[in-house]
Formats: C-alpha cells, sequence, structure tokens
C-alpha cells in the first residue's frame, strides 16, 4: 500500500479569513494590479497621491503539487472600485488544461467572468450558499459588486499550476462596471486577442 503522504484535516469556514486554520497568506494592493484596471491614468493618479488600497488577500492550504491532491484557499476581495470598475482578482487560467476548480461563495455579492483561449466569456454570479464550476481551460476573475467583503472558497487540484500572464497581456473581453448603483457587464474596448 501507498503511505499516504498527509493526514486528514478539517477546517472550520467564516471570520476575518474566510478559513481557518490557513498556511500561507497573499495580499494584493493597487500596485500589484497596475494595469488590470481599465482606468489606468487613474489608478497611477491614485498611486501618486500614494493610494494603494489593498484590493484582495488570499489565504491558502496548498498541497504538494501532485497529482490526486487538492488545494484550499479563501479570498476575501474587499468593496471598493476604480472609477466604475469593481474591484476583481487578477484573473488566471490554470497551466494544467484539465484543471477544473469549484468555488463556494461565503459572503458578500460577486461575479465570476469566465474565459476560454478562444476568448469566449461566460459569467455567474457568486454569494453564501452558491457552488460555482469552473471547467477545464476557462481562465477565472472574481469582482466584488456588493458593498461590503465578497467571500469564497476555492477547491483545485494541487498540480493545476497558475498562468497570469496570458491575462494580464489580453484582459478579459469583458469589463464588470457600475451604472446607476448596479453592475453591468460591457464590452472591453481594449481587449486584444
Ligand atoms: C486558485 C483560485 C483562487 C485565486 C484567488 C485569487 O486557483 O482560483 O484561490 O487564486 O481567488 O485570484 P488570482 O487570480 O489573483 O489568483
Ligand atoms: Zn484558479
Amino acid at each position: 500500500m501507498v503511505k499516504p503522504l498527509i493526514e486528514p484535516f478539517s477546517l472550520v469556514l467564516g471570520g476575518s479569513s474566510g478559513i481557518k486554520p490557513y498556511k500561507v497568506r497573499l495580499e494584493r494592493r493597487l500596485s500589484d494590479l497596475r494595469g488590470f484596471f481599465h482606468n489606468r491614468r487613474l489608478v497611477e493618479e491614485k498611486l501618486s497621491r500614494g493610494e494603494n488600497p489593498k484590493v484582495y488577500e488570499v489565504y491558502e492550504v496548498p498541497q504538494e503539487p501532485v497529482s490526486g491532491h487538492l488545494s484550499l484557499a479563501s479570498t476575501v476581495i474587499f468593496p471598493g472600485k476604480v472609477g466604475d470598475e469593481y474591484y476583481f482578482t487578477k484573473g488566471h487560467f490554470h497551466e494544467k488544461e484539465d484543471a477544473s476548480e469549484v468555488y463556494i461563495g461565503l459572503e458578500g455579492e460577486g461575479i465570476i467572468l469566465m474565459q476560454n483561449r478562444e476568448g469566449e466569456v461566460r459569467h455567474l454570479r457568486i454569494g453564501p450558499n452558491v457552488v460555482l464550476y469552473v471547467p477545464p481551460g476557462f481562465a477565472h476573475r472574481t469582482v466584488n459588486v456588493g458593498s461590503s467583503r465578497l467571500v469564497f472558497l476555492a477547491i483545485y487540484p494541487s498540480d493545476a499550476g497558475h498562468d497570469y500572464g496570458s491575462i494580464a497581456e489580453t484582459g478579459f473581453a469583458k469589463l464588470v462596471l457600475e451604472r446607476e448603483g448596479r453592475p453591468v457587464i460591457v464590452d472591453n474596448p481594449s481587449y486584444s486577442e
């Protein structure tokens, strides 16, 4: 029999980090998202005034990047906008093309944008008690469209890998903007295939 690499464990959902205990904490500030928001001039103006707000945090329980294991991570996206564009995560493809992912909404209101390599976009709502499946081949970005924190749990193959470069280069084909107090999904004029 193969000796298991790790012992079974459990986590508790909730609290400021979304899961507890966690192993790794990451934070992404506006300066880490330079070039991601559609109004780049506004981002540079804010940064030059010394404004560098925290946009999101990730709390991870990673496993060894080998086939068969699942990693867990909660994400907390703070409420906020750059101009009319809601705060979001960078977004990524999984390097392993057949790696899917499950998201479970814990707090707040969000929209997940999903885009395949052909540039086709899908979107779904996430919030408490929503379980959402991101199929293989779709890059995914989460957008906080509410006025409070958006918190969700992600479960994904620990050998999925993260390709941030493709999205950093092309952007998503759609933007999520506020119009009259509500989120709308519009074409991204600067999307390049
Ligand atoms: C990992 C999963 C999430 C994100 C997190 C932050 O596969 O999709 O845990 O890593 O929401 O987003 P990003 O795009 O900065 O990794
Ligand atoms: Zn992912």
